[in-house]
């Protein structure tokens, strides 16, 4: 035996002091960074959410891996390594080990984040969009790890519902299947990530922060299968994408990712960017105003639950 899970996690000084005082800390992903944004506006707003957060009083963990070692909270230099270094790989949780051994450096996706943050004792995680069911599973099963990891991950998810590329009713149904419990942010439709509204319909919805902390709660005191919780936090209405620019936009990249045979993990990172230039831009307005709005309430969420 070399090492224990206690030695093979790194987290910052400022991280690790805030866990240990019982303060509020808020995990942030950066798959999003390095594959999800253009550069060299994703160290901007890699640079911004880590702002939010500790506007509001709580510290942000941004997770990564840097030459092998999963690290809880970056500093602005490894920031700058994770939005600039170019190579570095998308991590979803079953490739951590292989990264580790190889001292190969990579962003996290929901699935390593999520995994990572947990493990870290950080209780609270704000992204974009969940990853899910893509269209055409029947053809080729690709289905985000993402998924499977909240089903067994005791971890708070601040999300925009999941990414309208995907099959968005499929991705609802697995998560039913799989055991997460999922409630609208003061909504009653589940979000469309770039869009207020996906169109379906959310079960629970709550209305403030403090009752996140008390689900928590529960899920504690319940037992169980150690699942996430997923709060729905819809875009406001006047930063949403254009719907009509957003359907149209959205069949052409579908068409060219097929057309490209673009497949796998790459999938996720061509649609985004084809959506950011076939909509100039706007897709990328509406995926900030989410990814902001997500950082906010889940720094909220970290506060009541620091309190409770
Ligand atoms: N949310 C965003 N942009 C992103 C992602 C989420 O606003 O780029 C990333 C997340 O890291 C998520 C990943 O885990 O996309 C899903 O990728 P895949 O479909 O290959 O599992
Ligand atoms: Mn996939």
């Amino acid at each position: 035996m070399r090492s224990t899970t206690d030695s093979v996690l790194q987290p910052s000084d400022e991280v690790a002091e805030a866990l240990a005082q019982g303060r509020p800390v808020v995990a942030l992903e950066s798959t999003i960074i390095s594959h999800g944004l253009p550069q060299p506006r994703n160290l901007e707003v890699a640079r911004e959410l880590e702002g939010v957060v500790r506007a509001a009083g709580a510290v942000p963990a941004t997770i990564a891996v840097l030459d092998g070692v999963p690290r809880i909270g970056l500093n602005d230099v490894e920031l700058e390594r994770v939005a600039t270094e170019s190579g570095l790989r998308k991590l979803g949780q079953r490739d951590l080990p292989i990264a580790a051994a190889l001292k190969a450096s990579g962003a996290t996706t929901v699935s390593a984040t999520s995994f990572l943050a947990a493990r870290a004792g950080i209780r609270v995680f704000a992204t974009g969009g969940l990853g899910g069911v893509h269209r055409g599973w029947t053809e080729d099963q690709d289905e985000s790890a993402d998924l499977d990891t909240l089903a067994r991950t005791r971890i708070t998810v601040v999300c925009a519902g999941v990414k309208s590329i995907l099959d968005v009713p499929a991705t609802l149904q697995r998560l039913e299947t799989r055991g997460v419990a999922v409630v609208g942010y003061r909504t009653d439709s589940f979000p469309g990530f770039y869009l207020h509204s996906s169109g379906l319909p959310v079960d629970w919805r709550i209305e403030s922060p403090g009752e996140a902390a008390d689900i928590m709660h529960g899920q504690d005191a319940l037992g169980g299968q150690e699942s996430a919780l997923i709060v729905a936090n819809p875009v406001p209405r006047d930063q949403q994408l254009d719907p009509e620019l957003h359907d149209r936009v959205l069949a052409e990249a579908l068409a060219a990712a097929e057309r490209a045979g673009v497949t796998g993990q790459a999938i996720t990172p061509f649609l985004l960017g084809y959506l950011v230039d076939g909509t100039a831009g706007a897709s990328l307005e509406a995926n900030l105003a989410a990814v902001r709005g997500n950082v906010a309430l889940a720094t909220q969420i970290a506060l009541a639950w620091a309190r409770s």
